[in-house]
């Protein structure tokens, strides 16, 4: 009975780790498909993000350059400001948005320069990581 027993606790460890790594992956911002970006009836490249602790839904978004982008971000935390922080000006992306909790908050922008860029959020709280470091960002990939 003993050796079943050293036969069955590592199984069982490695069933608990895949499924800790299953649950926690999402929350530390493991990237996501790429999402393309659909075009609405009035050209613009809109889509809907949503901002959780510590990640965005989609992370990966394809848009194509030249037409305004437009991202609906909403934060679906109780308590926990986020923002949204694209800084990328040799492709002439300037985008910093600030989303309370529980709020919806909404930016546009035109990127012009094909390229694979990150986006961020940078809050953090007192000496604890930045939300960046805890996995909180995504890429705008322009084609
Ligand atoms: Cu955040």
């Amino acid at each position: 009975m003993r050796e079943a027993h050293f036969i069955v606790r590592p199984f069982l460890c490695w069933a608990i780790a895949l499924l800790c790594a299953g649950a926690i992956g999402p929350v530390f911002g493991e990237s996501g498909s790429p999402v393309e970006v659909e075009t609405g009836p009035d050209g613009v490249q809109r889509v809907s993000i949503t901002m959780d602790s510590y990640s965005y839904r989609p992370n990966h978004l394809v848009v194509r350059a030249g037409q305004p982008v437009e991202l609906i971000l909403t934060s679906v935390t109780i308590l926990t400001p986020h923002n949204f922080v694209l800084k990328e000006p040799a492709a002439g992306l300037s985008v910093e948005q600030d989303v309370g909790a529980g709020k919806t908050a909404t930016v546009r922008f035109t990127p012009t320069v094909p390229g694979v860029f990150t986006f961020y959020c940078d809050k953090k709280l007192l000496f604890f990581a930045s939300h960046r470091e805890k996995g909180m960002e995504g890429r705008l990939e322009v084609r």
